[in-house]
């Protein structure tokens, strides 16, 4: 996606936020929210377009795109600047708090001259919520527990956006004269859900062109250390975790030395802590630049990091496993799953369409999806519960409709066959019912369903919610199941062991939901849930085309939930997933 979409994005979403804070027209934050979100899935570059284009974009009329206009000629909006000026920052870093929206936040700074988290925190411990207006018994709690994850939030840069800084670096790295590898290595090459700083290692006989060409980027802010082994600079992210700006080191090493530079930047701490212990008891001794006999100091391997642990006695440790929780062991045993991998799913079984919030049309999406080389596809657009998407059973057969004719068009216009599925995105209500009558529900090729609503349900309700939704027969896999959204909100409170085992008794896949401020079913629960014998579908959750990209994260997570392909319904062929999409159902 382009540079100057998600920036133009961003700076709208601000807008909107911040129109909302002022007590400004609530519909036109909407309108401002709803073009940010346009602009960041449109698949152009924005930074290019007029006037008349600007408008083609989705929610964007003459003042957005009046306002888009003013940004690209002076890099500014000056009805933006004025906004930003009447809202002290603190108030703006109170929104960051979950379960505060901006119209509390006002509140909070006008009623108890509260203009910063740290201030909150103050004046929830002295008690001086008691007896405000809209903050009722529980909101002490609730606000507690949001600071804490917001102070968190701020700590670590989300997986998605760390990732684009590496490739960035990595690519210009390896642009360099004289560079013979490079690669992200750290948290990051473990799809780690968030992420400290962005490690990358590089190999060349000569460091001084590769850190030239870090050194030299635009997106550079600071340079922190520069020298001939490492050097550590800040990128600016346009995210507001870490202030904005995330650390980089670029260590660049001999070329000998790859495989073992590799395993021991890559962490995590643990497992290398794990590694070394067994290089130990072999009377050998594991650093950065190799593995050696530790009485006579002769250098063994460094290579690759294949050489290094097959010396050690262990196969080759997939990097998202690398975090000591019985990797090392397995690896020893030669009994390392076999990880699935990208290249392995066979179709997405959970997007939208601008039918209901997706800002692509269903003809776009597909033929995204075909690009990518998908054998199936499904749409599963939102259903009427979730009413601002104000979905009807006549929008969703019309629908139907033209998914069978597109299918029929691409069957034809010889290129790569694709199977279209219909399908839909339920919602799982407070007491587990979800939204069509059974002979609706028997209409579609796959049904979804999700929590959108009722997030605080004590652990018991909430746990009876998914199992009478699991026990429909018509549900086929339950939708980023924890609810989380990273940083901003905690996952409901659920048995998850009760969840896994009706999940394998009814044939209901859990998701992997691989939108990066999601991640959910986080990788912490994974094995738990396959253990039990559940199966699972890694799904972008696509509300734009470049959404689709977000894959890669959920087979990541996957990776560290140590799943196979056979474990995941959306690798196997397409009669296997319908007949495990049918449910036993005659
Ligand atoms: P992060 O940055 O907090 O998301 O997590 P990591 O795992 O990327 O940690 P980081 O950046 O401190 O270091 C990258 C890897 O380098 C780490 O996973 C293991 C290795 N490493 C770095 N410094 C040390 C150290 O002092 N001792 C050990 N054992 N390993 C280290
Ligand atoms: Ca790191
Ligand atoms: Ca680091
Ligand atoms: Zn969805």
């Amino acid at each position: 996606m382009a540079r100057a979409n998600s920036e133009v994005a961003d700076l709208l979403q601000e807008y909107a936020d911040l129109l909302r804070i002022s007590g400004g027209d609530q519909f036109r934050a909407r309108n401002y929210e709803k073009a940010a979100k346009s602009v960041a899935g449109y698949s152009g570059d924005v930074g290019a377009l007029g006037d008349a284009d600007l408008r083609k974009i989705p929610g964007v009329g003459a003042s957005i795109a009046a306002k888009i206009i003013q940004y690209q000629r002076t890099g500014t909006i000056n009805e933006l600047e004025d906004l930003r000026a009447s809202v002290p920052d603190g108030v703006r870093a109170l929104t960051s708090i979950p379960a505060l929206g901006p119209r509390r936040a006002l509140q909070l700074y006008h009623e108890l001259g509260v203009s910063s988290i740290d201030e909150l925190a103050a004046a929830i411990e002295a008690g001086r919520l008691h007896g405000l207006k809209g903050f009722g018994a529980r909101s002490a709690e609730k606000l507690r527990h949001g600071i804490e994850l917001a102070r968190r939030a701020t700590g670590r840069t989300p997986l998605h956006v760390a990732t684009e800084v590496a490739d960035k670096i990595v690519a210009a790295v390896r642009a360099a004269p004289g560079c013979q590898r490079c690669e992200p290595a750290g948290s990051l090459r473990r799809f780690a859900e968030t992420v400290g700083d962005v490690d990358v290692l590089a190999a060349a006989a000569d460091s001084a062109p590769l850190m030239a060409a870090l050194t030299g980027l635009p997106e550079v802010t600071e340079v922190i250390v520069h020298g001939p082994t490492k050097t550590s600079v800040r990128v600016a992210t346009g995210h507001p975790a870490q202030g904005g700006s995330i650390q980089v080191d670029l260590r660049v090493i001999r070329p000998e030395c790859w495989g073992a530079a590799l395993q021991y930047f890559t962490g995590s701490q643990a497992h290398n802590v794990a590694v070394r212990e067994i290089a130990v008891r072999a009377k050998l001794k594991l650093s950065e630049y190799g593995l050696f006999d530790a009485e006579t100091g002769d250098l063994i391997v460094s290579g690759t990091e294949e050489e290094v642990y097959a010396r050690l006695g262990m196969a080759w440790v997939p990097p998202p496993m690398r975090e000591d929780t019985g990797e090392v062991k397995a690896a020893l045993r030669g009994d390392l799953p076999v990880l699935v991998q990208d290249s392995d799913i066979r179709g997405d079984l959970h997007t939208h369409t601008n039918l209901t919030d997706g800002v692509a049309t269903l003809a776009e999406m597909v033929a995204a999806g075909r690009t990518r080389g998908y054998e199936y596809y499904a749409i599963t657009d939102h259903a009427p519960n979730l009413f601002m998407q104000r979905m009807t059973t006549e929008k969703m057969l019309a629908q139907r409709e033209q998914v069978r004719r597109l299918e029929e068009s691409l069957a034809a216009d010889g290129g790569a066959p694709i199977r279209l599925l219909h399908g839909t995105e339920l919602n799982i209500a407070a007491d587990g019912s979800v939204d069509w009558p059974d002979e609706v529900l028997a209409g579609f090729d796959i049904r979804v369903a999700s929590v959108h609503s009722h997030f605080d349900q004590p652990r018991d309700e909430m746990t009876r919610r998914f199992v009478r939704a699991c026990q429909n027969p018509y549900v086929n896999v339950i939708g980023h199941p924890t609810a989380r959204r990273i940083g901003r909100r905690p996952g409901v409170d659920v048995d998850l062991a009760a969840l896994f085992r009706v999940c394998a008794e009814t044939g209901t896949a859990l998701e992997i939901n691989s939108h990066p401020e999601r991640l959910d079913l986080p990788a912490e629960h994974i094995r738990a849930a396959r253990d039990a014998g559940v199966k699972f579908a890694i799904d972008t959750d696509a509300h734009a085309i470049g959404h689709l990209d977000f894959l890669r994260y959920g087979v990541g997570t996957a990776q560290r939930g140590w799943l196979t392909a056979g474990d995941v319904i959306n690798t196997w062929p397409l009669d296997r997933l319908t007949a495990f999409l049918r449910k036993g159902r005659p």
